[in-house]
């Protein structure tokens, strides 16, 4: 089918599982037929973001680009899914703004610091509970949880097929799909 271009804006902490959910949304979409790209840390802060780190200065510049090729995304009309931290509420709130007011769906991957420290498959949060990564986010730099997404997922007592068909079935009770 024709979706409707929108992004789907994923936010959580490291590990909340944004990839993974956002990976199995968009084979969903595929295997109905609709057009959406992925931009997650793999194809972006290996490229075009690689000059940047984790300052908070540079996450700030790492949304914002983010956001500018979100819209370039929507505009060739794809239903783009971002799965960034994005830890910053005003750095979210200009994205959204960005866009028309039916193109930006905020996702808020809820899953709490201690199950994502709990999960840690990286290794990270033991990194950076030993002072071996500084600023890391959830230890010590902030993560702002949004107040009203769109869409909010509850990892911790669903599965990623289940988060998967939630955020589907928002799309197709929207007008998305
Ligand atoms: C947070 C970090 C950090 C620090 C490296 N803080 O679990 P991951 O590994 O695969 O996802 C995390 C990713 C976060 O990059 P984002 O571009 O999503 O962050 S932001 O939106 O805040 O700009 C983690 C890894 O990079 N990582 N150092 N200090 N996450």
């Amino acid at each position: 089918g024709i979706q409707r271009p929108a992004v789907l804006w994923f936010t959580g902490l490291s590990g909340s599982g944004k990839s993974t959910i956002a990976n199995a949304v968009e084979q969903l979409l595929f295997a109905k037929g609709y057009h959406s790209y992925l931009l997650d840390g793999d194809n972006v802060r290996h490229g075009l973001n690689k000059d940047l780190n984790f300052s908070d200065a540079d996450r700030v510049e790492n949304i914002r680009r983010i956001g500018e090729v979100s819209k370039l995304f929507v505009d060739a009309g794809l239903l783009v899914l971002t799965a960034f931290i994005s830890p910053f509420r005003q750095d979210r709130q200009s994205v959204r703004k960005l866009h028309q007011d039916h193109e930006f769906i905020e996702v808020f991957i809820d899953t709490p610091l201690a199950v994502c420290e709990q999960r840690d498959p990286k290794g990270l949060y033991a990194k950076a509970r030993a002072g071996e990564i500084k600023h890391f986010t959830g230890i010590d730099s902030a993560y702002e949880a949004p107040s009203a997404a769109e869409i909010r997922v509850d990892t911790a007592n669903s599965s990623v097929t289940e988060c998967a068909e939630q955020i589907v079935a928002y799309l197709a009770t929207n007008g998305y799909l």
